[in-house]
């Protein structure tokens, strides 16, 4: 961002931004207007720069937001939303907003296979019948889950997992802007993943919460979304970097990091806030600000998270964790943009930093997810041989998931296919690391993009999932076949 460009904060916008944030709200509008069959009124941020003069800098969160693409989102609950008091800053200040507690897995599926949306439902059409965006929080997590969750391992835990997913993100299915498909999977220290249930029934446990997601609902951006991650030089942040980095070069679906940001004298604001952001958006993926509250609520602090997510195109919103500081979960530390119905100094701050946005470089989020990043080279056809090994990771009724290893001989693999028939009517559903291809009972797969070359003695592995009865049939693997 140049920042000669930036007017000072409060000074005229230029029109273009304005009529940015116009469209940018009657678009949002009118796709959400095509998902719901609820009528309601347009966005309070959108109907407050329409009436506002040219030239005038926008008035609400919202609306100054969408001047340079974004959003400006706040964590909504339920039990909340019979206080007018709150409901009328919430409706007027912000556009996007998450289900405070309401979406979490002990809330939506409190008893195996019975799911409630009741209390979930209530905030996602308090939010769309006020022409809102929705963020869905949270899928994967190892809290709050319900008794009979905790109770589960191993594979029942697994199958739980994705049974779960589906049935959320069934229910919305089309509805959610982003999910929060994995919360908090990330150890405090050390840069290495949380022991959990979840993390106890395999590594793999995130990467299949992230293709499950995908298939249930396409339309939804898929983020990974954890606190502790803002500092740029945190073992933490590293962790969670270098685990983005893996999957977008594996071609696991993910779409966007949220940066939960709760930011306290234990975890303190960082000027390399801005690098992480930066970092992070640089692989690929968006970057949301999700959970944002500042113990104290300094100004300049609120405003500098601001400044460093407007830094970066690929920063597309900023969500404050309640509205009121009696909302917060830690009202203690008053670390919201809002005391009682007063704004406070930081609501200025936040709003005069969004009007002086720079709103060229235009970060409008693409509606679908990102694609999987673009192949390599085709690979030479190789000389070396392979052998491949089929093992099942896991079963449930109806159905199972196998992981194939890909082995190279004495000599190294560029381009490998693997082939095998079905003793038993099983089909795959879902296949990563490897493309495939079925022909009746027989299953073709040929390796990726990125992982056609195996050096001598070395393997490389892929997985699916399948209907069915688990089998181990016999694999054969060729090494010669060019793409
Ligand atoms: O704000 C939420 C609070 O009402 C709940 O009691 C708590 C239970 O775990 O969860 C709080 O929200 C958390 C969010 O879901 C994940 N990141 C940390 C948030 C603050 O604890």
């Amino acid at each position: 961002m140049g920042t000669n460009a930036i007017p000072p904060p409060g000074t005229r916008r230029p029109f273009g931004g304005l009529r940015r944030a116009l469209i940018a709200g009657a678009l949002g509008t009118l796709v959400l207007g095509t998902l719901t069959a609820v009528t309601g009124p347009v966005a309070a941020g959108a109907a407050s720069a329409g009436t506002a003069s040219v030239s005038a800098a926008a008035s609400t969160l919202g609306a100054a937001a969408a001047q340079s693409g974004r959003y400006y989102g706040t964590a909504i609950s339920a039990s909340r939303l019979g206080d007018s008091a709150y409901t009328t800053i919430a409706n007027r200040e912000f556009n996007m907003i998450t289900a405070e507690n309401e979406m979490k897995i002990d809330a939506t599926e409190p008893a195996r296979g019975q799911f409630n949306f009741t209390a979930g439902d209530r905030v996602y059409n308090w939010a769309v019948q006020n022409g809102k965006r929705v963020r869905g929080h949270t899928l994967a997590w190892h809290a709050q889950q319900p008794g009979w969750m905790e109770a589960l391992s191993g594979s029942a835990l697994r199958q739980a997992m994705i049974d779960h997913i589906n049935g959320v993100m069934n229910h919305y299915k089309g509805k959610i802007y982003a999910w929060d498909v994995v919360n908090e999977a990330f150890s405090d220290s050390g840069g290495g993943r949380r022991d959990s249930n979840l993390q106890r029934t395999g590594n793999d446990w995130i990467e299949v919460a992230f293709r499950t997601a995908r298939a249930a609902d396409p339309a939804a951006k898929l983020c990974y979304n954890d606190y502790n991650i803002d500092n740029w030089t945190w073992a933490k942040t590293q962790g969670v970097y270098n685990m983005v980095r893996d999957f977008k070069a594996r071609g696991v679906p993910i779409d966007c990091v949220g940066l939960q940001s709760h930011f306290n004298s234990g975890s303190p604001y960082n000027s390399n806030y801005r690098t992480t952001i930066s970092s992070f958006a640089a692989l690929g993926v968006d970057v949301q600000i999700t959970e944002l509250d500042i113990q104290g609520a300094s100004p300049t602090t609120y405003a500098n998270v601001t400044n460093d997510c407007l830094a970066v195109p690929r920063c597309t919103g900023i969500t404050v964790w309640g509205v009121r500081d009696q909302d917060s979960w830690r009202s203690g530390d008053t670390p919201l943009l809002f005391s009682g119905s007063n704004k406070k100094p930081a609501y200025n701050a936040v709003l005069d930093a969004l009007n002086a946005a720079d709103p060229d470089p235009d970060p409008t989020p693409t509606p679908t997810p990102t694609p999987t990043p673009t192949p390599t080279p085709t690979p030479t056809p190789g000389t070396g041989e392979c052998s491949a090994t089929i093992a099942t990771a896991n079963s449930w009724s109806g159905g199972f998931q196998s992981t194939v290893t890909v082995r190279a001989g004495s000599a190294p693999v560029n381009g490998w296919t693997v082939r095998w028939t079905w003793p038993g009517g099983q089909s795959v559903s879902s296949l990563w690391n490897g493309e495939a291809s079925v022909s009746g009972s027989t299953v073709t797969v040929r390796n990726a993009p990125y992982n056609a070359t195996i050096a001598a003695g070395q393997s490389t592995t892929f997985g699916f999932t399948a209907n069915g009865t688990a089998a181990t049939p016999a694999v054969t693997c060729n090494s010669a076949t060019a793409r």
